[in-house]
């Protein structure tokens, strides 16, 4: 495949910007942004919150005494909606081939673009100038060859900043690369992969896929082409997108009903939080099941309107999952919507 060149252009401390530009006496400010209903966790904080050690997913009730000045603020997702919309729509004054992966943050593939210009740094300048112009807000851009470079560079010089990882330094970066960088690695895997001497991209390179996969699973697959600088990973644009899914795999299987109602529960939670962040909804939900002799089925209920919460989706996951033949052993179940849509036909206010 020849070279291609992907942005990722992601907005800086979203929903807490949004909420410092809609009210000036929040601005220069420590804000937290928590959602009630999400048992108190902070979705996110303004960058003066962030100095005293308080980021997304920590308790409120922590993030308040690690910051006592902090103003707290409900959020307004109709507004963060708002926004995304308009940031889609210049995306793709440049670009067909946008993926939008959460309401704030957009891959695009413009190897081929609607300007004829041949420099991404050029456009992602310009995209992030268009942004602010726009909204009163700023973006941070990544470019370089492949979706995950691209991801990784936007998320290094926050706020407002472009990264360019060219061609000719991809392999060099990586090396370089501290292991707790890389999308897709979490606190735990970190600590897994510091435990096995790997601290680095270059240390990454050095195991062998069979090695990766007998630890990380299908996740060591990945792994191991990142690190050789490989990622062929589409930008699908949205229309293309046909679900959103969570899915989670046992430790031992499982046949209990009970014990998987609530693995739907948490599922839902994650899949809700999916719906959140991605800004899409759905008029149908998908069980997928996985036996424990690898017989894989799934099954689907279509609805009339869309689902709107993590009840909904449990309500309706639960009975797919009763039309199944006991007894079963279940090795993995996933939950996923299908039939997306962003709800601008519904006119309704949708889940929050
Ligand atoms: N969000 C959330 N819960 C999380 C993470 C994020 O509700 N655990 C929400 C709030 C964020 C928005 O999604 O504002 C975008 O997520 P990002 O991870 O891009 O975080 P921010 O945009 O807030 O900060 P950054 O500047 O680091 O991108
Ligand atoms: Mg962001």
């Amino acid at each position: 495949m020849a070279k291609r060149k992907i942005l990722h252009i992601d907005m800086d401390a979203f929903y807490a910007s949004v909420e410092q530009r809609d009210n000036p006496a929040l601005k220069g400010r420590p804000v937290i942004v928590g959602s009630k209903h999400k048992r108190g966790v902070v979705a996110t904080a303004s960058y003066e919150a962030r100095k005293y050690g308080v980021f997304s997913s920590m308790p409120c009730e922590i993030a308040r005494r690690k910051c006592v000045g902090a103003v707290f603020v409900e959020p307004r997702f109709e507004v963060y909606k708002e926004v995304s919309a308009q940031i889609r729509k210049i995306f793709f004054e440049y670009t067909d081939l946008v993926e939008p992966w959460a309401l704030d943050e957009a891959y695009l593939d413009v190897t081929e673009n609607k300007k004829g210009e041949a420099s991404a740094t050029v456009l992602a300048k310009e995209i992030l100038e268009r942004i602010e112009k726009e909204t009163q807000l700023t973006a941070s851009a990544g470019v370089s060859v492949n979706k995950f470079l691209a991801k990784v560079a936007s998320g290094l010089k926050k706020p407002n900043g472009v990264v360019v990882i060219p061609p000719h330094q991809v392999q060099e970066f990586i090396d370089k690369l501290p292991i707790e960088y890389f999308h897709g690695i979490g606190k735990v895997t970190t600590g897994k992969m510091h435990a096995l001497g790997i601290k680095n991209g270059a240390d990454l390179k050095a195991k062998d896929k069979a090695f990766l996969v007998q630890q990380f699973g299908k996740a060591g697959v990945f792994f191991y082409e990142v690190a050789h600088g490989q990622d062929d990973r589409p930008v699908v644009p949205d229309r293309e997108r046909k679900s959103l899914s969570v899915e989670m795999t046992f430790e031992q299987d499982i046949s209990d009903r009970e014990v998987l109602i609530e693995k739907i529960i948490a599922l839902s939670e994650r899949l809700e939080t999916r719906m959140e962040k991605t800004g899409l909804w759905g008029k149908q939900i998908i069980l997928k099941v996985k036996f424990s002799d690898f017989e894989q089925i799934t099954r689907a209920k279509k609805l009339v309107s869309n689902v709107e919460t993590k009840d909904h989706i449990q309500r309706f996951a639960v009975e797919l999952l009763d039309q199944l033949k006991e007894p079963y052993e279940v090795r993995l179940l996933g939950i996923g919507l299908g039939d997306l849509n962003r709800g601008e036909d519904q006119g309704q206010m949708g889940i929050f």
